[in-house]
Parts: C-alpha cells; structure tokens; sequence
C-alpha cells in the first residue's frame, strides 16, 4: 500500500494535529518524520484540548500504530511529559507507541546551545523554540550525535559525556549569559532516557517495509510547515529538517514510489511564529481580529502568533515542492464577519510583478498584489455539509481551487473532530 503525507504548507500550525486525528480511522498506521519537541500539534474531542510535540496524533486511537521515525528528534524530558498526560487520559501507549533506533536525541546541552546561540544574534535571532532542534540536527549532520539505539548500548554515558563536555566549551565560547544547573538537568534527563527505554525501539524502516507488504494504510504526518523547510523555506528564519515531502522519504525510509496522496493542509489566512519574513502580514485590526478569533498562540511556547492575508503565490509554490494532489483549507471559521478578504496573487519585486518566490523575500523587497473578495458574515461553527456553507465563503474556495488547480477536498470550520465538512 501506498503511504498518503499530510504537510503543513505555510509556517506551520495549519491544524495538521486535528486532521490526522480525524485521518487516523482510515490508516492503520501514523508516522511522525522530523522535527522535534519544537512542534505543537493540537486536538480537541470530546469538549478537551490535548497537545502533543513529539508523539504522533493517532495515539487516542485504540487500533492505530504510532512511529516516532528516524528523521525525528527526541527530547527523553518532554517526551517523558507528554506520556504522563497520556497516562492521565488512560492512553495506553505501550503496544501502540514505536520508536525508530535511528531518532537523534536531543541532550540538555543542546537546549543550551540554542538559548546561546539565540542571545548571541540578538536582533537577528531566529525565533526559535528553543527545544534545542537546530543543535541536535547539526550534531546528526556532523556525526556527533546520540542516536535512541545508542542508549541500549553499555558504553553510551562516555559518549554521553564527551559530547556535553564540548556543548559547555561551545556555550562558553558564545559568552552570552545562559545560567544552568547541569546536574540537575542531567538527573532529570538520566531518569527520563529509562521512562524512554521502557517504549519499544524498532528498525522504523524494517517496520514500514514489512506493513506496507502487507497491506496496511500509512499516513506520515509534517511537522511544522513547507516555508520551514530547512532547504527551501525563509533561509534563514527555518527549523531544521526537510518539512516537505521528501523529508517524509529521508526521515522513514520510504523511497519516492511508495507515496500515495499528499494532502496539503493550509489556513485561510497565514499565520507564522517566530522571526523572518512574512509579505502579507497584517498590522491592522484584520490581524488582530484573526489572532483573537482564530487564538494564534503558539502550542509549546505560547507566543503571540504574527498573522496575515492568504499568500498564494507562497501556497502555490508549497503545492509544487511537495505534489500536493488534495487541499484541506482550515479556520475558514475564524473569518467570519469580515466585509471583505484579501488574497496575495503576486509580488511586486524590484519594480517587476512576479508570481513566484523570490530569493530574497524580505518585506522591503517584496509588496504583494492582492484580490478582494467578499466576505460571509454567518457563523460556520455549526455547519455539516457545503449546502449550508455561505456563498461568499464557496466563492472564495472556488478562487482558491482555480488558482491553485489542485482540489479542496475538506474544509475544517472549527477546533473539535466534529467541525470538518467533506466538500461534495
Ligand atoms: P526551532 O524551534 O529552532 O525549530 O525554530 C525555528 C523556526 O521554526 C519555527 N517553528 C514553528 N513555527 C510554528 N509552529 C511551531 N510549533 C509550535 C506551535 C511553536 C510555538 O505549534 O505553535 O509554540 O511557538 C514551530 N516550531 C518551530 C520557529 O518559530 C522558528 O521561526
Ligand atoms: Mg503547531
């Protein structure tokens, strides 16, 4: 069987969390590939809210295998926190819950890194989590790192230390002020590495093969969004990891062949947390009607999330790097009682109109051309079926379909599993 990716298209938090979850009857499995404790994927079911950062969203499916794959960096602290909230809901993750050998973790040190990495850019600062992602990604790429198979080896504690031991030379090197009690988080990290070693570790890859040859549905769910993307995103306000399509190849193993659909899922208007460039971003009441309406806090560290109009020379290009073949348009919701939307159709980029992304996407090099559209004035959160859907609100998928030429197969008209039409 194929594996089916969802990504996130824009800069993340399009409510990739809520769809795998209403996705996750159908497969048999769901499979986390990249990124880290960074992501904040939020639920709601059953009148309660549940985030989770590493786990995959099936885990409140009984019959559905959660792989936390290779490409996925692991912090055995937050993970150890995410499983205690999972043990409050009677979650039971023990035969469920999967862990590739091959997923990096993330130590201590390398959250320290990031903090002093961060203080030393001052104004230049990336916006990180500082969950410690970039540090740990650089220590996989340079061939330092400590992978999860490694703590099932006797001697892991030496190369444990020797590498901590640098990560303190190198946040001194900063000479930033990053004040830390090692030992104590060492304590707290040590114990957590035990929490993780009761979980099964697997060959993710060998796991995948095996499942696909025998007919089970896969769904690999993004983390983070496609202007991220270490590669192709806003360089260098990104994460880590390849967070289009082909990073759901590098982070489980699977080749090119094997990938099914791809949904794309995006919001109706952009959102980005974090530093970096972002054309269509709202200073307005518009902005802070959709941050208010649409509660754009960040789902790990609660920041204010910056907000604008949809971006479709963005989304368009999202659509191509990842071969996006069914659009989810999400908190179309959230904008009801607009008098009228704007959507970006191009840029303005040194004196030329374009309508692609430019390299350099700073604000004082591009300005964006928009379209106007009506609004719908009525209340979507208790809607089922397109039928009852206003027409401004119709009208305005059917502009997007046609610009983008790739079908919005569902709409999502509120947080809970409930608030998902399928469009006819
Ligand atoms: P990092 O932590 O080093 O990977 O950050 C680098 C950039 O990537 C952005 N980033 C995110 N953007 C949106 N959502 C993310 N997850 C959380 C959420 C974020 C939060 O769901 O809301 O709670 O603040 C996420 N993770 C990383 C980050 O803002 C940097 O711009
Ligand atoms: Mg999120």
């Amino acid at each position: 069987m194929a594996v089916d990716l969802l990504l996130g298209l824009q800069w993340g938090d399009e409510g990739k969390g809520k769809i795998v979850d209403v996705f996750t009857s159908k497969y048999d499995i769901v499979a986390r590939f990249q990124g880290g404790p960074n992501a904040g994927h939020t639920l709601v079911f059953n009148g309660k809210k549940h985030v989770l950062h590493t786990i995959p969203s099936g885990i409140f499916h009984d019959n559905t295998i959660n792989i936390v794959g290779n490409g996925v960096v692991i912090d055995p602290v937050i993970f150890k926190k995410e499983l205690d909230k999972l043990d409050l809901q009677n979650v039971n993750y023990q035969k469920s819950l999967l862990i590739s050998r091959k997923a990096h973790i993330i130590l201590p040190t390398h959250r320290l890194l990031d903090a002093a990495s961060e203080a030393a850019k001052g104004k230049a600062k990336i916006g990180s989590t500082l969950k410690g992602i970039g540090p740990t990604y650089m220590d996989k790429t340079g061939r330092n790192g400590i992978r999860v198979g490694d703590v099932e080896l006797a001697d892991w504690k030496d190369k444990y230390r020797a590498l901590a031991d640098k990560h303190e030379a190198m946040i001194a090197f900063y000479n930033v002020d990053v004040q830390y009690d090692l030992q104590e988080l060492e304590n707290e990290f040590f114990s957590a590495v035990e929490t993780l070693k009761s979980l099964q570790f697997i060959d993710s890859e060998e796991y995948i093969y095996q499942a696909q040859q025998n007919n089970k549905t896969i769904l690999a769910e993004g983390a983070q969004g496609s202007l991220l993307d270490i590669d192709f995103g806003t360089y260098p306000y990104v994460t880590s990891s390849n967070t289009t399509a082909a990073g759901a190849c590098t982070g489980l193993g699977i080749p090119p062949s094997a990938i099914g659909e791809v949904f794309g899922i995006f919001k109706a208007y952009t959102t980005r947390v974090g530093s970096g460039p972002f054309p269509t971003e709202l200073f307005d009441e518009y902005g802070e009607t959709m941050g208010r309406v649409g509660q754009e806090f960040g789902a790990t560290t609660g920041r204010p999330r910056r907000c604008g109009w949809l971006d479709l020379v963005a989304l368009k290009y999202s659509c191509r790097i990842n071969g996006v073949t069914q659009l989810i348009m999400m908190k179309g919701d959230v904008l009801s009682g607009f008098d009228h939307l704007k959507v970006c159709t191009a840029y303005i980029y040194k004196g030329d109109t374009i309508s692609h992304l430019p390299y350099n996407i700073e604000a004082e090099n591009v300005t964006p051309i928009y379209t106007e559209l009506k609004g719908w004035q009525a209340d979507l959160t208790a809607m089922n079926s397109d039928d009852e859907l206003p027409k401004e609100f119709n009208d305005y998928v059917a502009f997007l379909e046609k610009e983008l030429q790739i079908p919005i197969t569902i709409v999502s008209v509120g947080p809970d599993r409930k608030q998902t039409i399928v469009r006819k």
